[in-house]
């Protein structure tokens, strides 16, 4: 299949963005997730158009998953842009009190604006925004933790929207807001089907996996090497790699080498992050 036969919806953009949009009118701060693997392709270039002044904190995610010193790049390249920029794996629960102090700020200005008011200290609120499976719920979760009570339906916002407080300083809307990925831009649907972050269907695996292999031989052959066993001079046809590793794992068909296997297994590793720490995006693609 020819990869500019990806199915792209403007139209669910749209609705999506309105959806945010509608949310953004009652919130504080934006906190953005984009994939530490991926700075650039998991980000949704439209969101800038609906809150342009919205304060925002973009979390890279998955920081656990992604080569440090690149994603370091794109995390000062944020910074350039004005933005407050943590980086953070979100399943480590250590992670809870950085995002914290990175809010804090917001926090505390928020506080001295009511005081002028004659207002009482009044939680900063928040929303959770990004691509479909880039860690929303898991950073909801880190945040709220199990003992966090729903806070409750705060009439005077339209359709009561539901808040859950962090502590007393800050509440989220308990359902984040869910932006779809640039599939038109074709090497961005390449790159998050790469790491896993977009459906399945959008593009065959074979495609994929083509890309993964001319990715790694390119960026960080020393993965396929080590963790394949490959000698240097396989690295030079894909034929040659996946024979390499379904010879090493033992993936065979009637007799025969299955490459079919090995190229599946390949894109498993790949996304899990057994093969080692990466970053898709170079900065020069920003
Ligand atoms: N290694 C690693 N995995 C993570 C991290 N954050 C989230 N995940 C995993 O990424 C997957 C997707 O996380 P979710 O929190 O469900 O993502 P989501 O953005 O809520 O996804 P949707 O609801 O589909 O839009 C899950 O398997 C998480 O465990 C992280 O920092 N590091
Ligand atoms: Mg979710």
């Amino acid at each position: 299949m020819p990869i500019n036969s990806i199915h792209w919806f403007p139209g669910h953009m749209a609705k999506a963005l309105r959806e945010v949009e509608a949310k953004v009118k009652y919130i504080d701060v934006i906190i953005e997730l984009l994939d530490a693997r991926a700075p650039n392709s998991s980000l949704n270039p439209y969101l800038n158009k609906i809150s342009p002044q919205k304060p925002r904190l973009i979390i890279l995610a998955k920081k656990d998953l992604a080569d440090e010193k690149k994603a370091q790049k794109w995390l000062r390249f944020y910074q350039a842009q004005g933005y407050r920029v943590l980086m953070s794996n979100l399943q480590d629960r250590t992670s809870k009190k950085d995002i914290l102090n990175a809010l804090q700020p917001l926090y505390e200005a928020k506080m001295v604006k009511s005081a002028k008011r004659g207002l009482k200290p009044q939680p900063l609120r928040a929303l959770i925004v990004g691509i479909p499976n880039v860690g929303k719920s898991t950073l909801i979760n880190l945040l709220v933790g199990h003992k966090s009570a729903k806070a409750a339906n705060k009439p005077g916002l339209t359709r009561g929207q539901q808040w859950v407080k962090v502590g007393s300083q800050l509440e989220l809307i308990d359902t984040p807001g869910i932006l779809p990925a640039n599939y038109e831009n074709q090497l961005v649907a390449l790159r998050l089907s790469m790491i896993g972050t977009i459906p399945e269907t959008i593009l065959p695996n074979d495609r994929i996996q083509t890309a993964i292999i001319d990715f790694l031989v390119k960026t960080y052959p020393q993965y396929l090497i080590d963790r394949y066993d490959l000698k240097q001079q396989q690295l030079i046809s894909h034929e040659d790699i996946l024979s390499g590793i379904a010879e090493r794992r033992g993936l065979l068909i009637s007799g025969e080498l299955n490459l079919i296997e090995a190229g599946n297994l390949l894109q498993k590793e790949f996304r899990s992050g057994i093969l080692g720490p990466l970053v898709l995006d170079e900065i020069e693609d920003a």
